[in-house]
């Protein structure tokens, strides 16, 4: 652990985070241009839970158009963030992460986007006139990031060979699928300069929903933990988008996909900045393995409940805790 004072910071107990180290090599491609991708999606969620997707189809225009709005907002005075905070869960959170005690070098807006299109906000802050860009970006980027997420997970339905295409992706797709946009802003840490310069930005955790796709600028910190038990550092590319799969994708499948763990380490020197949109199920559907998932004899590892249920047992839990657990069988 490390103590972080200043006479700007108040007291901040943050655990120190291993190096970076060296880039992993080995994250799966999935190149949407690509004829009979479906067959290394499945197996990417089947080994990493993890995957980089290139020949999205989103202008690169329309990414850097919302990373410019977003370091304009996290740019402005301390005050004037606040007023969107705090995050309970949704709104402006600074370095404080759930209701729990976990914290990261990290601030971050976190959006309820569950309406389509994205008309209204819960945030009065993003209906006031001078966040009207912020607002049309956002709204532009859902909408697109909606519809890769779909075409993604209608991929998955014909890799696992399931009827009708749109088995998992109608669940982000309803009207109350309940879906958050995330956009996380790890600015660079002054009192860590040197080789050993990384603190935790964002602790080690599973992401509870279906699926999860992110977006960063070129800085690097994202890590995630391969099924031996080892952290890896993923290369960034502000081009590309990184999709991982959430404890209920995991559930869906009975345990063939996995949710992977990951975390962001934050640096010394570059600010790094990364939008997320999570894609989760309407309150009231129920979650339990897919029968046509299921091989003869195969037992559910859990037992069923509702994404209203689980999410609201994620909330009681801190970040690193394994969310799945009293759920299984
Ligand atoms: C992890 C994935 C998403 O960022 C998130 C996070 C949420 C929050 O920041 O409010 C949680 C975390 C996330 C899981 C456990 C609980 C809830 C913080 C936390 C300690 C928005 C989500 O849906 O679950």
């Amino acid at each position: 652990m490390v103590v972080l004072t200043s006479a700007t910071l108040e007291q901040i107990t943050l655990p120190v985070a291993p190096k970076l180290g060296t880039y992993f090599s080995g994250t799966p491609v999935i190149n949407l241009a690509q004829p009979g991708l479906e067959t290394l999606l499945v197996r990417a969620c089947e080994e990493f839970g993890f995957f980089k997707v290139t020949n999205h189809g989103i202008p690169v225009e329309l990414m850097a158009r919302l990373e410019a709005e977003v370091v304009k907002f996290f740019a402005l005075p301390q005050t004037e963030k606040d007023r969107a905070g705090p995050a309970d869960p949704f709104g402006y959170g600074n370095r404080t992460i759930g209701f729990h005690g976990d914290m990261g070098w990290v601030e971050y807006l976190l959006l309820d986007v569950t309406s389509k299109p994205m008309s209204h906000t819960s945030l009065a802050f993003l209906e006031e006139p001078a966040a009207s860009s912020l607002r049309s970006a956002l709204s532009d980027y859902v909408s697109a990031t909606r519809k890769l997420v779909s075409e993604i997970l209608e991929l998955m339905a014909e890799g696992l060979r399931i009827q009708p295409r749109n088995i998992l992706s109608k669940m982000v797709t309803d009207e109350e699928s309940d879906s958050m946009l995330r956009l996380n802003h790890y600015p660079p840490c002054p009192h860590l300069q040197g080789p050993d310069c990384c603190l935790t930005g964002f602790g080690e955790h599973t992401d509870p929903q279906i699926i999860s796709v992110s977006r960063s600028n070129n800085t690097s910190g994202l890590q995630i933990s391969l099924r031996d038990g080892s952290w890896v550092t993923v290369p960034p590319d502000q081009d590309s988008f990184f999709v991982n799969v959430g404890d209920s994708l995991q559930v869906l499948t009975n345990g063939r996909f996995r949710s992977v763990k990951h975390r962001v380490l934050a640096n010394g020197l570059k600010s790094r900045v990364s939008m997320i949109y999570f894609g989760g199920p309407p309150s009231g559907e129920r979650l339990g393995p897919l029968p046509l998932l299921m091989k003869e004899g195969e037992q559910s590892l859990y037992r069923e409940f509702t994404w209203w249920e689980y999410k609201s047992a994620a909330y009681r839990t801190r970040l690193a805790d394994n969310r799945l657990g009293q759920f299984e069988r």
